[in-house]
């Protein structure tokens, strides 16, 4: 029995040894990533125990995948191998044609982890967590991944939802917006992770007072609001909390958010304030960008204070 489960597709990841157009990158980094384990990642660096739902295929990539997840800490017992599919992967851009940003191109259709389905989901194993965490990815890659999620978050006690709106996963922004809104209609969301961006798309509005106040009124408890190199805000109730981002070289801002996303909601679930929880966050996310792989940087709380009470830019 684990403190938070998560439930999308693991991916291994080929980060661009050098920048530039992908056609001219001679060599490839391989990391182990996807949003929802990087968050379980960033769930474990702060002392709480994490599951990861998922499918992965049979083959090296899948067993790559698991043998990461065991040593990272999270709880395998449900990540499936599918033996009628692949294990999903992509290749990071980085640094063209927008310095500092990368771009991701994935080989994930038809993947073993797109085939998450409800029978994938314990019902015991569900109830006995404390919160249940996915993303508007796994709402996104298929049908039966987006009924899991919602079979999972009919069980939950309690659910935190990244929108994480990504445009090449959906046949179109207005079916991101309908999906992610029903979620949310649907179900009380203790923390939603979001950022301008995602909410012009879901509420046409970007002004962060203004979205806590649609997302309270959605049912939304805490709201994260990610706001890139410009750092992140975060809200709840009568609070509202900002902290600026960090001037740093940044090598592949892949990851940044989940890694805020699951230290954010460790240390919430932890008794932490929401200041607390945003610095701790801001210092994860200021890591990750620092290097290519979206998790191995991912800092415990410790090391998270450090960060916070040396580095100084
Ligand atoms: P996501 O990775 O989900 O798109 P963001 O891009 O908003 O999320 O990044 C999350 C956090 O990572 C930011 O709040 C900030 O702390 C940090 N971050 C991201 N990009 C930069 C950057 N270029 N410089 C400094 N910090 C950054
Ligand atoms: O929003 P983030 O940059 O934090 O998310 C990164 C992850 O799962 C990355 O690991 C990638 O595999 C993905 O998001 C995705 O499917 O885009
Ligand atoms: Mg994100
Ligand atoms: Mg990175």
């Amino acid at each position: 029995m684990v403190d938070v489960i998560a439930l999308g597709e693991p991916l291994v990841q080929f980060n661009s040894f050098t920048s530039g157009p992908l056609r001219f990158v001679n060599y490839f980094e391989k990391h182990i990533a996807g949003s929802e384990l990087n968050f379980c990642i960033a769930v474990i660096r702060n002392h709480l125990s994490c599951g990861l739902i998922a499918r992965v295929g049979n083959d090296e990539f899948g067993r790559n995948i698991i043998e990461y997840s065991r040593a990272q800490g999270i709880d395998t017992t449900y990540i499936k191998v599918d033996k009628e599919s692949f294990t999903g992967i992509y290749f990071i851009q980085r640094g063209y044609p927008i310095p500092m940003k990368s771009e991701l191109v994935y080989y994930r259709r038809g993947s073993a982890g797109s085939r998450l389905s409800p029978e994938d989901v314990d019902e015991k194993y569900i109830k006995s967590a404390r919160l249940i965490h996915s993303t508007g990815i796994t709402l996104a890659i298929s049908d039966s991944a987006k009924e899991a999620v919602i079979k999972a978050f009919e069980l939950a006690e309690s659910r935190s939802l990244d929108t994480n709106i990504r445009p090449k996963l959906w046949s179109s922004l207005e079916k991101a917006r309908e999906t992610i809104l029903s979620i949310l209609k649907k179900y009380d969301i203790e923390v939603l992770i979001t950022d301008p961006d995602d909410t012009k798309i879901l509420l046409d509005v970007t002004d962060p007072d203004d979205a806590y106040r649609k997302y309270k009124e959605l049912g939304v408890k805490v709201l994260l609001y990610k706001l890139g190199a410009k750092g992140a805000m975060a809200y709840k109730d009568s609070v509202k909390a900002f902290k600026e981002g960090y001037k740093v070289q940044v090598e592949d801002p892949t990851g940044a958010g989940d890694a805020m996303a699951g230290t954010f909601v460790s240390l919430y679930l932890q008794g932490k304030d929401v200041e607390y929880s945003l610095a701790h966050g801001i210092a994860a996310s200021t890591l990750v960008i620092t290097v290519r792989g979206d998790n191995e940087l991912t800092p415990t709380t410790e090391d998270a204070e450090r960060f916070l009470n040396e580095f100084k830019t």
